[in-house]
């Protein structure tokens, strides 16, 4: 068995075909380890979702932000966003069957080996926390709190962990983490709008995986979520979204041997 980890496919699914075909992916044998924003932004959400589905027994999805947004508008908790590009998924006939698949995905996994997120991890939570949590906030998400917290998801206000915060805040913090963050400041805060590159970051900000408690254990940490960084891989962490959306590459990542694949978005 082989497994791939493949960025952020935003519904761009002639790129994800493509991909597929150049590691000559095969069913029976692969396994692949999709980051997340699955849908969204990207010309095929809705096939790429049914595309998905179909293969649920060789993949391993986390959620994204861009999935949380198309969940939250299925529930009419948000509105449309000027970029949104899921009025066919919205529209389908299917697509409580689409979202009730979509909005089951975890927010963190791991295996032996390897951990996966969409955006990141608090630097001072172990993998039991960051599974506990995850757990926790599916569970809210697919509760009746699930709307309240969708209408919220984002909101700025919850930019940094405290084991303190109970309720909907709690979740929307790990949410904020786990599907939006990219990088810390020194004042201990996320910077949710930083989208820019490496070099763009305020001088008193860096990375979340470049603070040293995140680099601890001896599991790598699969993320995406950051185009603008660019593939970057290190002994800790791949962070593996490559712009598809934005007119540049959908990458996979061979695990075993960390060979790199991509295609261009045309
Ligand atoms: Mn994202």
């Amino acid at each position: 068995m082989t497994t791939y980890a493949v960025g952020d496919i935003h519904g761009c699914l002639d790129a994800l075909h493509r991909l597929l075909a150049k590691i000559d992916f095969k069913r029976s044998r692969d396994k692949l380890w999709l980051v997340g924003d699955l849908v969204n932004r990207g010309t095929d959400s809705l096939d790429t979702l049914r595309f998905l589905i179909d293969h649920d027994d060789c993949i391993t999805a986390v959620l994204g932000n861009h999935d949380l947004h198309v969940w939250g508008r299925a529930l009419g908790v948000r509105p449309k966003k000027r970029r949104d590009t899921v009025d066919a998924l919205l529209d389908a006939k299917d697509v409580n069957e689409l979202l009730t698949w979509l909005t089951h995905r975890p927010l963190f996994v791991e295996s032996e080996s390897h951990a996966m997120v969409h955006a990141g991890l608090w630097p001072t939570w172990s993998f039991d926390d960051a599974r506990g949590l995850a757990t926790i906030a599916q569970k809210a998400l697919v509760s009746s709190d699930g709307p309240a917290i969708l209408s919220d998801y984002g909101n700025p206000t919850f930019d940094r962990w405290h084991n303190e915060i109970t309720g909907t805040a709690r979740v929307q913090t790990i949410l904020n983490i786990m599907t939006g963050m990219r990088a810390i400041g020194v004042d201990g805060r996320m910077l949710i709008d930083a989208k820019g590159s490496r070099n763009a970051l305020p001088a008193d900000a860096r990375p979340w995986f470049d603070v040293p408690s995140c680099r601890t254990q001896d599991t790598v940490i699969i993320a995406g979520h950051w185009a603008a960084l660019g593939i970057y891989v290190d002994e800790r962490v791949m962070i593996i979204d490559s712009g598809c959306v934005w007119g540049h590459e959908l990458t996979a990542i061979r695990l075993e041997d960390r060979k790199r694949f991509s295609v261009s978005f045309t």
